[in-house]
């Protein structure tokens, strides 16, 4: 019998006011340039490319309005806007069966596809970063929501009254962050009061990467639908990615990546997926949203034999 292919359907979102610098909002062109299709059709899916949801440009809106009274989240009325235009996007895909990749951008553009996934069911999410990307607007030393998306979808500190950044259908038990290795001082406590599971480098260094992966996909899948994979590119070792936008050393190897997603496929899980955080200014010859493109192939299961 002749099944039906799988559809993937891309979502470009070129936001980079969440970002600590410019860049990011070309990775959407990047990463389709890289040939994202033509990886996904490798992994036997049809690709149906809706193009890119308006995003703003920095330079024409006031970073410092609408702050919040306990802290501080630069561009948080121009977060709102695109979350919600990825969120309608995402929440469309799936309605018509269709697995949708969103294309970042910087990493506030996950609010969207977080909670456009989990609008209408139980979700898990598996969260590969070097960053916890947990604080709120009172821990950030920075401002920037790129590193708060996850504290956002969870309503952690002051988004505890954001209504359109909490995810409907996600708990902090089904929430795994994997590959960690920068952590700011207070976002550690967010971590703790948010509940989510956190594997370090080192716990991939102790336990091996196959294993800390299929722990990561036990907690997000268990008493889900499906889960919502958010691949920030800075996960990965910056030898290997060196377009983005807060390299960290220390980070996954080439082949640990892909593992990785290969598990995420094997699982059969996966509902939608980011690929964020290229910054195409910053790298070498295209190669780290040529990896995007390539990983995003090995998360829909890309075969080798
Ligand atoms: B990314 C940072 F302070 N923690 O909050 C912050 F170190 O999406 C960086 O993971 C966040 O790339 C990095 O600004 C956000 C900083
Ligand atoms: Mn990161
Ligand atoms: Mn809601
Ligand atoms: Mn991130």
């Amino acid at each position: 019998a002749t099944e039906a292919l799988q559809t993937v359907r891309v979502i470009g979102a070129p936001t980079d006011y969440g970002a600590n610098r410019r860049g990011v909002d070309m990775g959407p062109s990047a990463i389709r340039y890289a040939g994202l299709a033509a990886q996904l059709e490798r992994a036997g899916v049809a690709v149906a490319d809706g193009g890119d949801v308006p995003a703003p440009r920095a330079e024409e809106r006031d970073p410092s309005v609408e702050t919040f009274a306990a802290g501080r989240a630069r561009f948080l009325r121009e977060t709102r806007e695109v979350t919600i235009r990825v969120a309608d996007r995402v929440e469309g895909a799936l309605a018509t069966a269709d697995l949708p990749i969103v294309l970042g951008g910087d990493h506030s553009v996950a609010i969207g596809s977080v909670t456009g996934s989990a609008r209408d069911a139980d979700v898990g999410v598996v969260w590969f970063d070097a960053h916890a990307d947990c604080n709120t607007p009172e821990t950030s030393p920075t401002g920037n929501v790129h590193g708060m998306p996850l504290a956002a979808v969870l309503g952690v500190g002051a988004f505890a009254d954001v209504e359109w950044a909490t995810a409907d259908g996600l708990r902090a038990d089904n929430v795994a962050i994997v590959g960690l290795r920068d952590v700011d001082e207070r976002e550690r406590d967010a971590i703790e009061e948010s509940g989510v599971t956190a594997f370090t480098m080192a716990d991939i260094d102790t336990r091996g990467l196959t294993n800390v992966v299929d722990d990561a996909v036990d907690v997000a899948t268990d008493g889900t639908d499906g889960v919502h994979v958010s691949l920030d590119l800075d996960w990965l070792d910056p030898r290997e990615a060196p377009g983005v936008g807060t390299p960290v050393r220390g980070g996954v190897t080439y082949r640990e990546a892909h593992s990785a997603l290969e598990r995420v496929a094997g699982r059969d899980c996966l509902r939608s997926l980011d690929l964020v955080e290229v910054n195409p200014i910053l790298d070498e010859r295209n190669e780290t949203a040529e990896l995007a493109a390539e990983l995003a192939s090995s998360a829909l299961g890309r075969r080798i034999l």
